[in-house]
């Protein structure tokens, strides 16, 4: 893995420099904001630090300065994992009770004391303390191993407190329902590294490493020159399409100060068209109820003008194979013109099974970007990886309430990486 720093006025900014070097493939590890110092600082605006990563196989989209960021790669993280492992167990049992017994009887040693500290530090509770100290624990390694100084955090012994963590992140990954196939995945690296005796807050920032790569960077609306820019909106009955659409469209609108329209091809049910149009109505955007392809091109020909068009369009069960096959001719009979993106809209509180029969069926129809939906409805966020892994496309969006536009952000891969982990 490949890991640098970039700097910008804004986050985006920062993101953009990296991507410009380090192409697509980069991903955000760590935001932080770098306030100015000294006695103007109050005139001074702050700037952005991203820390990027990128998996080797990724290839640099400007190969020059690739030579110069491959020579700061962090030395001893390789991520690259694909083979399944077995959680390691920690050693010998009673090696263990033999020291906790001997503490009992001799003086209480400095070195014991810190020994126990760490123990306490590997409970759930540790474990939430790292997580918010994370961006910490990052910054140490990286400029550790940037400075090629003889700080790295490793002693070439195995300690079972080491051990312990690794067992526990395993388990808070499985409880979070991550599949055991990628949860393995994930952790393969773990073990190599607790085996060389590294500390508990390198195997946490190596296994968040991963984690991150696996989300890979999340892909919203590419706004390009040409208009209008369709975007279909389509999955499962009441996943929240239509209030996912309206929230993006608003902020599009009001922050972006785009041109949005409205097309809905959800005749199934008259509450749909009404709910659209409300939405349509305040955002002071022109609705249009379609039928068929044609209709669709037609009302395209007449919102020439407009930046965006967001088409909504009728849940359905995946099973419905005559509802499938509607939206399939649909999506493929817009105008080879028009440039298109489609978002498959899914519950996060859907269960894995269907998760994964809808991501198949729907990629018969069209190949989309993932939202995931209803994130204050459930705990636990596994499956969001698990399709994303599964679908091998990206997310873009995540919704956690009901209020439009407010409840949406675009996807927060550190956010859900630390609550995979055990964060809050
Ligand atoms: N809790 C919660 N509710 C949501 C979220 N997004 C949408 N909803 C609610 O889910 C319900 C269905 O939302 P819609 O936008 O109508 O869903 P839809 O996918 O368009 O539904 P159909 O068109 O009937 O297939 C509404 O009550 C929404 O307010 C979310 O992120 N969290
Ligand atoms: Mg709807």
């Amino acid at each position: 893995m490949t890991i640098n720093k970039y700097q910008g006025r804004t986050k985006e900014e920062a993101i953009e420099n990296a991507k410009k070097e380090m192409g697509e493939g980069a991903v955000v590890l760590n935001v932080k904001e770098i306030k100015p110092k000294g006695m103007l600082k109050v005139f001074k605006e702050p700037i952005y630090e991203v820390t990027m990563a990128m998996e080797e196989k990724e290839k640099f989209a400007n190969p020059v300065s690739a030579a110069a960021v491959q020579q700061k790669t962090a030395e001893g993280i390789n991520l690259a994992a694909d083979e399944p492992i077995t959680i390691p167990h920690a050693p010998a049992a009673h090696a263990q009770s033999a020291h906790v017994q001997s503490a009992r009887v001799q003086p209480v040693t400095e070195g014991q004391t810190a020994l126990a500290e760490e123990r306490k530090e590997n409970t759930s509770e540790g474990l939430e303390r790292r997580l918010e100290n994370l961006s910490h624990i990052l910054e140490k390694q990286l400029s550790a191993e940037e400075n090629c100084k003889e700080e790295r955090m490793e002693t070439q012994q195995a300690s079972p407190e080491g051990f312990q963590f690794v067992k526990m992140l395993y388990r808070t990954l499985l409880e979070n329902d991550v599949n055991e196939k990628y949860v393995n995945q994930i952790m393969e690296d773990a073990e190599k590294v607790v085996s060389k005796g590294n500390s508990v807050d390198y195997i946490l920032s190596n296994v968040y490493q991963k984690l991150i790569l696996k989300f890979g960077q999340p892909d919203t609306i590419n706004l390009t020159a040409k208009k209008p820019r369709v975007i279909f909106f389509i999955g499962p009955t009441g996943v929240g399409k239509t209030t996912t659409l309206a929230k993006i469209a608003s902020r599009y609108k009001v922050e972006k100060e785009k041109r949005v329209a409205f097309l809905t091809a959800d005749t199934y049910r008259i509450a749909a068209t009404e709910q659209l149009r409300i939405y349509a109505n305040i955002l002071d955007a022109p609705m249009n109820i379609i039928y068929s392809a044609e209709e669709m091109n037609a009302a395209l020909e007449r919102l020439c003008d407009y930046d965006l068009v967001f088409v909504d369009t009728a849940g359905f069960s995946h099973r419905n194979e005559a509802q499938c096959s509607d939206m399939k001719s649909l999506i493929a009979g817009l105008n080879e013109e028009y440039e298109r993106e489609v978002y498959l809209v899914l519950s996060a509180t859907t269960k894995y099974k269907d998760l994964l029969e809808i991501a198949d069926i729907y990629r018969e129809i069209a190949d989309y970007k993932l939202i995931f939906t209803k994130l204050d409805e459930t705990t636990t966020y596994g499956n969001i990886l698990n399709v994303k892994l599964y679908s091998g496309t990206s997310l873009s969006y995540m919704t956690a309430g009901q209020n439009v536009p407010d409840d949406i952000e675009v996807f927060d891969t550190q956010k859900i990486v630390k609550q995979l982990l055990g964060g809050r």
